[in-house]
């Protein structure tokens, strides 16, 4: 306590007092301007992370025939939209030349069509279930059920999808999507196949997943969970930092 007084005391008594004043008040200057800095970086982070977690990817394929000479002229161009990383994927497009009816509409594991849609592999089963329905909690990532041509033989695709995805441990990115001559049983039919390809019978065209949009920057999944790390580890860390120098 003396010795404060007599600081105290002293201040106004010696100009030189001054200088130490000055410094602590550069000294707060200076934490102010840091913690404004830290501030601004995480309110700039934040948003970019939430800017490329919410980055739309879009994928398409372009089905051709099996068998080109002789084979049905089964044709088509489908879309695969993601909006959100990992949410539900839009499937949409149009296939022609089939017949009227279901035809089952998978994911293959390959996207090798060297051997035509033979090449293409078994239906992408990472998890290694058995074949099901899309809306089957036990089903096969790409297994996307049927889709139904009219009496043109068109079929109108739409369908919504939480399972496949463009990114991440279900990507679809690079594999095959395989139109069938029959109707996928969905797992139910009791036959041999069933749990296997849901007895769907030929392929009759078939294409590989590609990128479409957008073209740079496509690990969007990635680079959000880097960002995600940033924002809910790091930045964390740099306001503790701060807060000790804040003395
Ligand atoms: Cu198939
Ligand atoms: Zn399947």
């Amino acid at each position: 306590m003396q010795a404060r007084y007599q600081y105290k005391q002293n201040m106004p008594q010696h100009p030189q007092s001054v200088i130490p004043c000055l410094q602590s008040f550069a000294r707060n200057r200076l934490v102010t301007m840091n913690k404004m800095i830290a501030f601004l970086l995480m309110a700039v982070l934040a948003s970019a992370s939430a800017e490329v977690s919410t980055k739309e990817l879009v994928a398409v394929v372009r089905l051709t025939p099996h068998n080109s000479t002789g084979g049905p002229n089964v044709n088509g161009a489908i879309t695969f939209t993601q909006s959100a990383t990992n949410g539900p994927v839009t499937v949409t497009g149009t296939i022609s030349g089939l017949k009227e009816g279901l035809h089952g509409f998978h994911v293959h594991e390959k996207g090798d069509l060297s051997s035509g849609c033979t090449s293409a592999g078994g239906h992408f089963n990472p998890n290694g279930q058995n074949h099901g329905a899309p809306g089957d909690a036990v089903r096969h990532v790409g297994d996307l059920g049927n889709i139904q041509a009219n009496s043109e033989g068109i079929a109108t695709v739409n369908i919504t999808d939480t399972v496949i995805s463009l990114s991440g441990a279900n990507n679809i990115l690079g594999r095959a999507v395989v139109v069938h001559e029959d109707a996928d049983d969905l797992g139910k039919g009791n036959h041999s196949l069933s749990l296997t390809t849901g007895n769907a019978g030929a392929r009759l065209a078939c294409g590989v997943i590609g990128v479409s949009s957008p073209n740079s920057n496509w690990s969007g999944a990635g680079i959000a969970i880097v960002s995600s790390y940033v924002v809910s580890i790091l930045l964390p860390a740099a306001a503790l930092v701060l807060s000790f120098l804040d003395y």
